[in-house]
C-alpha cells in the first residue's frame, strides 16, 4: 500500500507527512489513516475496533503516535513562556515530569491540550494534540520579545500500551524502566543513542511512550519492540475509540475546540486559582469561574442497536430541548451499551438524568447521563 493513495482514498502529498514508522504500519496492513498535525495517524488494524479493544485490554500494542509532535521551547525565557500559555500552575514542576496542560487563548478558548515535558529548567517539549501550537508559540515569543528558541524537533513518539507493556520493555531496556512512575520519564539507551521513555499514553490500560529522537532509527526501534513483543502477543494498534471514550480521554477538535474553555470541558482541575499566577486568558477564565459554568463534560449511555463510530455529532435532548451533542460515540462491547462524550447543559448534567439521543430525525434513542470515566 506504499503508493500515493491510501485504501480510504485519501490523496497523499508531501503536506500529509509520513512518520518514521509509516512503512512498518503499512506493512502490517493498516486499514486507513486520519491526519493529525499534518501527519498520518493509523486508524485501525484488526478486522474491527472491537477486536483491537479486547486485545489492548489483555496484551500489548505498538502505536505510531508520531502525530503527537513536539513543540520545543528552550532558552532563558522558556519557563516564562510555557507558563504564560497555560492556566495550570507549573511553578512546582520538576525535571523528568510530564504534565497534562490546557493551552488557552485570550478569551479562555482551548488552543490545545498537550502533555508538557520538563527536560530542564530552560527546556520544554509540548507534546501536542491537533492544532498549530508551533505558530502560536512563535508568535507569542516574537511579540513579547522572549528569549527562546522554538522549533519542531525530529522527535516521534511510539507508544507501547497495554498490561504487558512493562514486562516487554523491561526485557528490552532493563528492569529500571519499572521504576518510572506515572507521568514521569527517564532516559534509556537504544543503539548508542539516548531516548526518552515516559509512563504515559492515550489509553487507560497502562503503558509507555518512547519519544524517538532521530527518525532514521524508526524502523529499527519498531522492529526491536515488534520482535521481542512476539512472546507477549503484540499487535500493531492505535488509539482505540471504545477504550478512549470509556476512559473519558478527550480529543481536541472532537470534544472541544477554541469555542470551549477548559472549565467547560472537564479540565477545571488543571486550571489554577492562584492570584499571583499570570497567563493568557486569565481574566476570561476568572470571570467564568465567578459566574459559574453553564455546561460540563459528561458521559452519555444510550440504548438500541450498536452504534458505529460517530462521525457527525449526535444531538442530545431532554423533552425535545437540545442540551448537548455527542462528539465521540460508539458501542461498548463490555458495557453492552452505546456510549458517548458530550458537554451537557447545567440543568441536565446530573448523573442519572434521562435524555434522548438523536441518531437521525427518525431514530431517537433513550439514554442517561453519567460521570466520567465510564465504569
Ligand atoms: N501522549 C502524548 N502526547 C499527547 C497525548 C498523549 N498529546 C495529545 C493528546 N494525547 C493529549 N491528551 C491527553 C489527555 C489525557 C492524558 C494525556 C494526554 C492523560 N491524563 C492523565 C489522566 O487523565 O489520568 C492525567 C495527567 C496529569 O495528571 O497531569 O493521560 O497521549 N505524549
Amino acid at each position: 500500500m506504499n503508493d500515493r493513495k491510501t485504501g480510504s482514498g485519501l490523496n497523499m502529498s508531501r503536506r500529509i507527512r509520513r512518520s518514521p514508522f509509516t512503512d512498518r504500519v503499512e506493512r502490517h496492513g493498516v486499514r486507513g489513516f486520519s491526519v493529525v498535525n499534518h501527519m498520518l495517524l493509523p486508524k485501525a488494524f484488526a478486522p474491527s475496533v472491537e477486536e483491537d479493544y479486547w486485545h489492548l485490554r489483555q496484551h500489548v500494542q505498538l502505536w505510531d503516535v508520531s502525530t503527537q509532535r513536539q513543540v520545543e521551547i528552550k532558552g532563558p525565557d522558556a519557563a516564562r513562556l510555557v507558563q504564560w500559555m497555560s492556566p495550570r500552575d507549573l511553578r512546582g514542576a520538576k525535571v523528568g515530569q510530564c504534565l497534562y496542560v490546557p493551552l488557552v487563548d485570550e478569551q479562555g478558548g482551548m488552543i490545545n491540550d498537550p502533555v508538557l515535558l520538563k527536560l530542564a529548567d530552560d527546556h520544554y517539549w509540548l507534546s501536542i494534540a491537533d492544532s498549530d501550537v508551533l505558530l502560536w508559540a512563535k508568535g507569542l515569543a516574537l511579540g513579547a520579545n522572549f528569549k527562546v528558541e522554538i522549533d519542531e524537533p525530529d522527535v516521534s513518539p511510539l507508544a507501547v500500551q497495554g498490561p504487558k507493556a512493562e514486562d516487554l520493555l523491561a526485557e528490552l531496556f532493563g528492569e529500571e524502566i519499572r521504576n518510572i512512575e506515572f507521568f514521569k520519564f527517564k532516559w534509556i539507551e537504544f543503539q548508542g543513542t539516548q531516548q526518552l521513555m515516559a509512563r504515559s499514553g492515550f489509553s487507560r490500560q497502562g503503558g509507555f511512550e518512547i519519544y524517538l529522537r532521530g527518525g532514521h532509527l524508526g524502523g529499527a526501534l519498531w522492529d526491536t519492540i515488534w520482535n521481542a513483543g512476539q512472546a507477549f502477543d503484540i499487535t500493531p494498534g492505535c488509539p482505540n475509540l471504545i477504550e478512549r471514550i470509556e476512559g473519558g480521554l478527550l480529543s481536541y477538535g472532537n470534544e472541544f475546540t477554541r469555542a470551549d474553555t477548559p472549565l467547560e470541558c472537564g479540565l477545571g482541575n488543571y486550571c489554577s486559582h492562584a492570584s499571583d499566577l499570570d497567563y493568557i486568558g486569565k481574566p476570561a477564565l476568572e470571570r467564568l469561574q465567578e459566574q459559574g459554568i453553564s455546561r460540563d463534560m459528561r458521559g452519555v449511555l444510550f440504548d438500541g442497536p450498536p452504534c458505529s463510530a460517530v462521525g457527525v455529532p449526535l444531538p442530545v435532548k431532554s423533552g425535545g430541548l437540545q442540551i448537548g451533542q455527542i462528539t465521540s460515540g460508539i458501542w461498548s462491547p463490555r458495557l453492552r451499551r452505546n456510549i458517548g462524550l458530550s458537554m451537557i447543559d447545567r440543568d441536565f448534567w446530573a448523573a442519572g438524568q434521562k435524555v434522548e439521543v438523536m441518531m437521525s430525525k427518525e431514530d431517537e434513542r433513550t439514554g442517561e447521563i453519567c460521570l466520567l470515566p465510564f465504569s
